[in-house]
Order: structure tokens, then C-alpha cells, then sequence
């Protein structure tokens, strides 16, 4: 793995994102488009052409035709062999795709290149794995004849998949998506966030090296609402929709699925508990608090905003927290010591720093940071934030009871395991929670009893590809991950013969 030491003269991808539909690549006709903007500096990127509904409708088409052509009718042994190529192809641009994800997102190269783009690899090899193990219930039964009757299942395809993916991390959660869904032989239209438009065009580039058919894989860009989002989610040609983003874009695109019953599959947002007992290791606790509250500049959906720290460590807790967020470098992607990058835009900086201004109008003691930190002038144009850490805020306040998506928590003391179990829960959302202690009764204890997806003991983010992920309550609908991913991306049909 090389990081570049310059991320713009990595020349192997375009800087203008364009659709890509049916295998080729086109900007379309909508006129349409805007400018896509580096939050390391707010330079120009390129350009981003914007779908309408011609474009939607010439993806959603392709994506039919090669699901009743080429794609459907290849054997299972050719699709997963070529899948597994398109790993190893994304794997050999593996710079281009890091310094396409790390322009659009301005995250350190030192973290994409560990997570992002190994990830965007290891969802279609983990994929084509479990789709060649598929196997159905086959259920013999009894009638009164006697002759009796077999009952097998078959599962097919869902179809065209629309595929909806936000911007965090842009190629590690859309292909979480369209791994499983060509795998198992459905054919996807991406809608890629509006802010990350890089690495979805640059996929394409790799699909038609693969020689995967022209029309399996489509890319149309746009905004969500009113834009190209909507004109998929809505298209009567899809079978499926299948969203990682925002409670509200979740609800909205339910809505729209609604019409014709379309299933979804929805992975959202979250208010994530970080549970800390006096009984852990603190340093370890410390150290995974970081990477759960800061990385990837807090914008993680499984982070943690909320800490819960019991009451005779909470000090020297706090104190030594403290002290390493203080050690955190804000810099460059491509500089190794960067330990955090910008925020996505500048509007979401906007909305980050209303919650900082939030929480000292409630009240709050800024243990650090709140504040828009000093960059040097070549930086000053990106959306800079400071990480943040508060204490002494009432359960109430918004700050505790909104997703953020910054780099900030609140940190609140408490006393007892039935008390902390009821504050982790007290929230809308269920997606993700974490819990540090050395006592094995208590993990599992407070594990069963949180109201999550996943719940992490002495550790965050550690992810087994084969295991279910997805929210709970407001947090989301469905599970994807390993045979999980049948549930969705397949539908299952009962053949009943008589003997
Ligand atoms: P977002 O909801 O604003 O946008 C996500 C995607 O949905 C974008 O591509 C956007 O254009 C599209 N979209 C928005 N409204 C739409 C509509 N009405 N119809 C069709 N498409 C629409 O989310 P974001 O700001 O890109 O990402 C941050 C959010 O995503 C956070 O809330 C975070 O928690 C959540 N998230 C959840 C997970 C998870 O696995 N649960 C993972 C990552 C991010
Ligand atoms: C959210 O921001 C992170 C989601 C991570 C995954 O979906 C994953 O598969 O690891």
C-alpha cells in the first residue's frame, strides 16, 4: 500500500464524475450538474453531472436487460469467478481509489487505506463466498393418499436493486451493497451521495476491464429529494431498494418503495452509547474511545456520541481522554501524521458547529475543543472542526439526544449497571453500543439488555463480514452480512410437488 505524497497527482481516475450507464460512460443530458468541492481546502475538484429522469430510466432499462440477458443466464461458477476479479482489480488501482476517496472526503490516507479501500475489495470476495454456498429447505411431507408430497424452496434473484449510499464511506458501504446484490445475481443502479461521486465512476472503469456485461453495474449522480434519489426510489422498474444515509432520507425513501411494494433495506443513523464500568482496563477503554468518537472525524455511523463512564473513574477518565484528543493532528490525507481530517462541507460544518453552539448555550463544560481550529492558510478554506469533548449536560439536551456526525461526545457520570442500561436505551435510535469492562458476567449481562444491532465488548468497529449488521428501532430495517444478505437480495419461492 502506497500513500500518495500527493493525492491530486495520482493521475489513474477522472476528476470529473460521470454517470455510467449500460457500460458506458456519458454526462448525460439533463444540463445539469455542480461542482464537486475538496473539504481539505475547498478547491475544485471537477465536475458532477446531474441525472433526470431520461438517465435514470436508461440505467434502471440496462440494469433489466442484462438481468434478462447476459447476467442471468451466466453460470453461478462465472459470475462469482468474475466478482472475484473486480476485488482483485480494485486491489491493483488500489491508489487510484484511495486518492479518489480521500479528495472527495478529505479522510487520512492512513485510515482509507487500512479501511476504506481494502473493504471496497473484501465485499465482493466475502460475497462471492457465501453465494456459492446457498443452500434451501427441502420439507417431505405426508397426504392423505399417501403418496405424499416434496416441498423445496428456490431462491432467485431480487431484480434491478437500487442502491442509495451516502458519504462517509462512500466505496466501503456501497459496494457492502452491490457485493451481495450481484453475487446473488440481481442486477443495481447506484445512486452515489452527491458529495462522493469519485470512486462509484471509477468502479465502473473496473467492471468493464473485468468485462463484467455492460448494464449490471449503473451509476447515476444526483441529490436525494426532488433529484435523482427520488426518480430511482420512485422507477416502477426497480425491485428493490437498499439505503445506508439519514433517518429522515430513510423515511422518505420508504415512502417512495411503498408505491408498488418494494422491500427495503435500511441501514440509518444512530445515537450511539459508549458504556465505560470502573472494572475495565482504562487505557484500552481510552484508546477505543478515541477511535470510536473521532475517527474518520466522528462522520461514522457506528460511532459513539454519548459516553457513559462510571462514577470513580469518571476524572481520570475524562482527564486521559482529554490528553489524547489534545495529541490528535488535523492535516492533510496523504500526511501520515494526520490523525483526523475536515468535516464532509462546508454545510455540514455548519450544522456540527450549531450543535457547538448548542451545547455551551445548555450549559455544558467544554472539556476541549469547540471552536473552529487554527489551520495553516492553505487549509483555511476547508471545513475545519475541532474534536470535541463535553461534560455537565442535562440528558435532555439536544446534544445528547441527536446524532451529530461530528467529532464530539458528551461525557456523563453514573453509578450504577441498571441506571446505565436505561440511559443507553432512552433514545429513538438502536444501532450501535459499546461496553467496557473486565468482568465476563456483566459484558454479557448489559449486552443482552441494550436495544442495539451490534453491541461491542472491549472493542469497536471489529467487524466479521459473516455476522448480521443493522439498527434497531429508528436505526434501521433489515440485516445485511453474509447469508443475512439472503433475506433481501433473493426472493424465495416454495415449489410443492405431489409424488
Ligand atoms: P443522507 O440521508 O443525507 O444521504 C444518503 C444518500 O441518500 C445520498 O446519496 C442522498 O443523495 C440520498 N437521498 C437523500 N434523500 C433521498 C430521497 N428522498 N430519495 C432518494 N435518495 C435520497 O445521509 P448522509 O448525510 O449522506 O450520511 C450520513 C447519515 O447516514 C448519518 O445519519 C449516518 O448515521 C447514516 N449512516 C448510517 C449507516 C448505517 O450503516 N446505519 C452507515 C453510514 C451512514
Ligand atoms: C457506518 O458509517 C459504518 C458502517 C459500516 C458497515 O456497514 C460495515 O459493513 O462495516
Amino acid at each position: 500500500m502506497n500513500i500518495q505524497t500527493d493525492l491530486r497527482a495520482q493521475a489513474g481516475f477522472r476528476r470529473d464524475a460521470s454517470h455510467f450507464i449500460d457500460g458506458v460512460f456519458t454526462q448525460g443530458n439533463s444540463g445539469k450538474g455542480w461542482d464537486n468541492i475538496c473539504p481539505v481546502d475547498g478547491s475544485r475538484i471537477g465536475f458532477v453531472p446531474e441525472a433526470g429522469e431520461a438517465e435514470v430510466d436508461a440505467a434502471v432499462k440496462a440494469a433489466r436487460a442484462a438481468l434478462e440477458g447476459a447476467w442471468g443466464r451466466m453460470s453461478l461458477a462465472d459470475r462469482t469467478s468474475m466478482l472475484a476479479e473486480v476485488a482483485a482489480e480494485i486491489n491493483r488501482r488500489f491508489d487510484d481509489f484511495l486518492s479518489a476517496e480521500c479528495l472527495d472526503t478529505g479522510k487520512p490516507a492512513s485510515l482509507a487505506s487500512h479501511i476504506d479501500i481494502p473493504r471496497g475489495a473484501a465485499n465482493f470476495t466475502m460475497f462471492t463466498d457465501v453465494a456459492k454456498t446457498v443452500s434451501t429447505e427441502c420439507f417431505p411431507m405426508p397426504t392423505p393418499d399417501g403418496a405424499g408430497a416434496l416441498n423445496y424452496g428456490l431462491r432467485r434473484p431480487r431484480g434491478v436493486i437500487a442502491v442509495i449510499s451516502p458519504w462517509n464511506l462512500p466505496l466501503l458501504l456501497m459496494t457492502w451493497k452491490v457485493g451481495p446484490a450481484l453475487a446473488l445475481g440481481n442486477t443495481v443502479v447506484v445512486k452515489p451521495s452527491e458529495a462522493t461521486p469519485l470512486t462509484a465512476t471509477l468502479l465502473g472503469e473496473v467492471m468493464n476491464k473485468v468485462g463484467v456485461p455492460k448494464g449490471v453495474y449503473n451509476v447515476i449522480h444526483g441529490f436525494g429529494g426532488n433529484s435523482a434519489g427520488q426518480m430511482l426510489t420512485q422507477h416502477p422498474g426497480v425491485n428493490g431498494v437498499t439505503f445506508t444515509g439519514s433517518t429522515k432520507s430513510g423515511e422518505n425513501i420508504m415512502r417512495a418503495a411503498a408505491t408498488g411494494i418494494r422491500p427495503v433495506s435500511l441501514e440509518l443513523g444512530g445515537k450511539n452509547p459508549g458504556i465505560i464500568f470502573a472494572d475495565c482496563d482504562i487505557d484500552k477503554a481510552v484508546e477505543g474511545a478515541m477511535r470510536s468518537v473521532f475517527s474518520n472525524s466522528g462522520q461514522v455511523c457506528l460511532g459513539t456520541e454519548r459516553l457513559y463512564v462510571q462514577r470513580p473513574i469518571f476524572d481520570a477518565f475524562v482527564a486521559k481522554l482529554k490528553a489524547t484528543v489534545e495529541a490528535l493532528k488535523l492535516g492533510r490525507p496523504e500526511d501520515p501524521a494526520t490523525g483526523m481530517g475536515p468535516m464532509i462541507s462546508e454545510t455540514h460544518r455548519k450544522k456540527v458547529l450549531s450543535y457547538y453552539a448548542r451545547a455551551v448555550a445548555d450549559g455544558a463544560t467544554v472539556v476541549t475543543g469547540g471552536a473552529v481550529p487554527d489551520m495553516p492558510a492553505e487549509l483555511a478554506g476547508g471545513a475545519w472542526v475541532q474534536p470535541t469533548i463535553w461534560t455537565g449536560l442535562a440528558d435532555d439536551s439536544p446534544v445528547v439526544t441527536e446524532e451529530i456526525f461530528g467529532p464530539c461526545c458528551h461525557i456523563r457520570p453514573f453509578d450504577t449497571e441498571e441506571e446505565v442500561i436505561h440511559l443507553a436505551n432512552a433514545t429513538p435510535y438502536g444501532l450501535a453500543a459499546m461496553v467496557w469492562t473486565e468482568n465476563l458476567s456483566r459484558a454479557h449481562r448489559v449486552g443482552s439488555k441494550l436495544q442495539v444491532g451490534i453491541c461491542w465488548i472491549n472493542s469497536w468497529f471489529l467487524r466479521d463480514l459473516r455476522t448480521a449488521f443493522g439498527g434497531a428501532k429508528a436505526s434501521g430495517i433489515g440485516r445485511e452480512g453474509g447469508v443475512h444478505s439472503l433475506e433481501f437480495y433473493t426472493e424465495m419461492t416454495n415449489v410443492c410437488v405431489k409424488l
